[in-house]
């Protein structure tokens, strides 16, 4: 098949699944943790998150079969074990977030600078992902916050969060 994006966001794209793949690895080990604190709903909550960015490599590996691109995957980096806190843990989600979103907007550059119409309508799902994304840790950091050491909060929390199931968006089915 020819290849119908360009050599460069070929490449972006494909290093990309890598971060995806490495974002699953580095929530199911915040999960690990929190499951270790009998946290059970917290960690229930980053199994899901983990599902989430499998999902994310999954659609952009798709992508790049679909537009001729080969995919080439990469090791994944080992992801950091140990924590402090469940407050800790939700502040490195969202600057992880915060990271992967500068990562989707440069991808958003080139398919820009591209003028690849496909890829930027393609791309736009991440970039409205990612608000999400960031708002829904950032919403966590400061409840845990306010919340302070009220292990009553934090159980509460955790009940709320064993809730969390995943879902695959419809409209970016595999
Ligand atoms: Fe793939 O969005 Fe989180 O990292």
């Amino acid at each position: 098949m020819k290849m119908k994006i360009s050599e460069q966001l070929a490449a972006e794209i494909n290093d990309q699944i890598n971060k995806e793949f490495y974002s699953e690895y580095y929530y199911l080990s915040m999960a690990a943790y929190l499951e270790s604190e009998n946290l059970p709903g917290f960690g229930n909550f980053f199994v899901v998150q983990a599902q989430e960015e499998h999902f994310h490599a999954m659609k952009f590996y798709q992508y790049l079969n679909d537009r001729g691109a080969k995919v080439k995957l990469e090791a994944i980096a080992k992801p950091k074990s140990d924590f402090k806190s469940a407050l800790e843990v939700f502040e490195l989600a969202l600057e992880h977030e915060m990271y992967v979103s500068s990562r989707i907007n440069n991808l958003m550059d080139i398919a820009l600078a591209d003028n690849d119409h496909a890829s930027k309508g393609f791309l736009q799902w991440y970039v409205d992902e990612q608000v999400e994304e960031e708002a829904n840790m950032e919403d966590y950091v400061n409840r845990l916050n306010r919340m302070g050491d009220h292990s009553y909060g934090i159980l509460m929390l955790d009940k709320e969060l064993a809730a969390r199931v995943f879902t695959p968006p419809v409209a970016a089915k595999q």
